[in-house]
């Protein structure tokens, strides 16, 4: 996959260097750039915004240094074109469901916006051109598009083919779309069986993978309509009676 983020402050992608990211560059399965937006300014003030049209608060970015970036990095004739995340707000909201779909793409390009956003009409001509979504990562306002196209990558990059040792480990956690689709995960617990007076579940120490494995979805359910009842409502239809008697008793 090839990765490329246009910003006006590429040091803050500095962190894809790192840790697992990092290491799916160095064998080769991501190529990532980050760009400088203003190398695409031509005035002595290298600017980017202005005022909006019509009034009110806030700098909107100018369409001229955005549409020769684009024009730079996905020339027309890119066949196949980059798919372009146009980080902002008021995006999609970005879910494990898209991260597999982002997966699967050779090619994507982040257009990380600051101020109050893009002049519309860089969307709308890039769009002509290649697939473009408008890209939230929740319902929270950040500063820029930087800090969302890091999470966004991350998730992205994690599920590239070959990048994780244990594919397991992508089916089983929370918001995967695999067997234990849509629950948050149980909760863990590692050695030593008691720690400062508090001793793991005794049925994990039982050996009884029937049980644990009925244990662990109990709990999961349970988390799951507690922290995000949300998401059990979606799932209500695929619940058998086990699990619909574990979201009865929440105490056990
Ligand atoms: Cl993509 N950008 C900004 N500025 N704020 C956000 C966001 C993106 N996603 C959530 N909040």
């Amino acid at each position: 996959m090839r990765i490329d983020i246009v910003s006006i402050f590429p040091e803050y992608l500095a962190p894809l260097g790192l840790s697992l990211v990092g290491k799916a560059q160095q064998v080769g399965l991501l190529e990532v750039h980050a760009h400088e937006l203003r190398q695409w300014t031509h005035d002595r003030h290298r600017t980017v915004d202005d005022t909006p049209y019509g009034g009110g608060a806030g700098m909107v970015m100018r369409p001229e240094p955005w549409g020769e970036a684009l024009d730079a990095l996905a020339p027309a004739d890119a066949e196949p074109p980059p798919r372009l995340l146009v980080m902002t707000p008021s995006g999609r909201r970005f879910d494990q469901r898209l991260a597999e779909e982002l997966a699967g793409e050779p090619w994507l390009l982040f257009a990380c916006a600051r101020y109050e956003g893009l002049d519309q009409r860089v969307v709308d001509h890039a769009a002509a051109r290649m697939p473009v979504d408008d890209v939230s990562i929740g319902d929270y306002v950040l500063n820029g598009g930087e800090a969302a196209a890091l999470v966004v990558i991350e998730t992205v990059v994690r599920l590239l083919p070959g990048f994780l040792g244990n594919p397991e480990s992508l089916r089983e956690e929370s918001h995967s779309t695999g067997e234990r689709g849509g629950l948050l995960e149980y909760p863990l617990y590692t050695k030593p069986a008691e720690w400062r007076g508090l001793r793991v579940p005794e049925v994990l120490l039982s050996g009884h993978h029937g049980q644990v494995a009925r244990w662990r979805r109990d709990q999961a359910l349970r988390r799951t309509a507690q922290r995000r009842p949300d998401l059990i409502d979606r799932l209500r239809d695929d619940l058998d009676p086990a699990d619909l008697d574990a979201l009865d008793r929440p105490e056990d």
